[in-house]
């Protein structure tokens, strides 16, 4: 018999791949999605999987959905993708973020722990708990938390609570921390699909310059098609647990935006870079770098992607959009 995944954040950039990579183990794939007018499967499209996953309507900020969902299907396992997951808008929506991205892990707790119990959870924890935590050294599973916007705060709320399920009621529950991931189908506000899209806009003529925040910040970019395959590794252990997923190695906007400007042959990119403060945050991230040691050794899991590869791929997929 097949297993039963259900995934949340469906339309969005882990999900797909992760929905791939799950349909080609032969897992059945349902995917929550909220009620749209018009829903947009362009991710889904990319990745070639629209038409192999059974859709579920519900909503993360919606309790009765979540318990309805899975009473009705009973995954064996569930990951929680779905998020408001643009740190900068926490901070102008914070309630919202508060309910979907801490919130909706509890209603799926008491759903697994009510109806069924033996179903495995993955929750999308993220670095950005790390806040200014060890700023200038590696964040790992015993790093302490110092979260710095609400996008944080409340996803150290479901990371925790996940924690507790886990040891007060045996649930099978794992917390994927995960550093900065991106791919082709990154949202459009996150930086390197902004700076993608921005250069090969610029090589086409297309605009002059990209507004942009603080260049110093620093993270650990991997690829979203690699870290997926972690997040199904550790629903596959004996025991439940909590991993950091990252590259190791850290690079600055700064280099990002520079590597991105030179696959186009733009070597003054500085004269396309206007710094704009709205685009600055209230408290700002200002180091990340993962030690992905433990995933390596108990998951045997390791990252193929390396930064310069990811960022050219990401560029070469946004000309290619645009000569379409
Ligand atoms: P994403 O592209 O922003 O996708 C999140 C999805 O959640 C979107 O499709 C969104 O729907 C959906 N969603 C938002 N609010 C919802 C609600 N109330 N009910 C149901 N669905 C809702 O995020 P991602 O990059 O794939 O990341 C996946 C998860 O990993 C997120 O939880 C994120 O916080 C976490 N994470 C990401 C990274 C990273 O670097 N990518 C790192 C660490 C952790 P719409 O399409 O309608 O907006
Ligand atoms: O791409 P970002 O918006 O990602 P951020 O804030 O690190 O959050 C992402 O990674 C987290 C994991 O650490 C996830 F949990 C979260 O869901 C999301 O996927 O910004 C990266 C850095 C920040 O320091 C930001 O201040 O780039 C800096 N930055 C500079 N200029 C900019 C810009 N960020 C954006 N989005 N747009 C700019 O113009």
């Amino acid at each position: 018999m097949s297993k039963i995944a259900l995934v949340t954040g469906t339309l969005g950039q882990d999900a797909p791949y992760l929905a791939k990579l799950l349909l080609d183990k032969g897992y059945k794939v349902y995917g929550l999605v909220r009620r749209y007018s018009n829903p947009n499967f362009s991710n889904l499209d990319y990745v070639g999987v629209t038409k192999k996953i059974d859709f579920v309507e519900g909503d993360l900020s919606d309790e009765s959905s979540l318990y309805n969902i899975v009473r009705s299907i009973r995954p064996d396992e569930i990951y929680n993708l779905g998020a408001q997951s643009f740190v900068r808008s926490s901070f102008d929506q914070p309630k919202l973020t508060t309910e979907v991205n801490g919130l909706a892990v509890l209603y799926f707790l008491n759903a697994i722990k009510m109806f069924s119990p033996t179903t495995r959870f993955y929750q999308a924890s993220t670095s950005e708990m790390f806040g200014s935590s060890n700023d200038g050294g590696y964040q790992d599973e015993n790093t302490v938390f110092h979260p710095r916007s609400p996008y944080g705060v409340a996803k150290l709320y479901a990371h925790w609570m996940g924690i507790n399920y886990r040891e007060s009621y045996g649930l099978f529950v794992c917390n994927g921390i995960l550093f900065n991931h991106e791919s082709p189908i990154r949202g459009m506000q996150f930086v390197t699909r902004k700076v993608a899209h921005g250069a090969a806009q610029i090589k086409k003529g297309l605009v002059d310059h990209i507004s942009m925040g603080n260049l110093d910040a620093v993270r650990d970019w991997g690829f979203a098609g690699d870290y997926v395959e972690a997040m199904h590794l550790m629903l596959q252990q004996d025991k439940p647990d909590d991993y950091v997923v990252a590259t190791g190695e850290a690079h600055t906007v700064k280099e990002m935006v520079q590597v991105a400007f030179e696959h186009v042959g733009i070597s003054d990119w500085e004269k396309h870079i206007k710094i704009d403060p709205a685009h600055m945050r209230p408290a700002e991230v200002p180091f990340l770098l993962g030690r992905p040691t433990k995933a390596m050794e108990k998951l045997g899991w390791k990252p193929k992607t390396n930064f310069k590869t990811l960022i050219t791929m990401m560029v070469d997929a946004e000309l290619k959009r645009l000569e379409k």
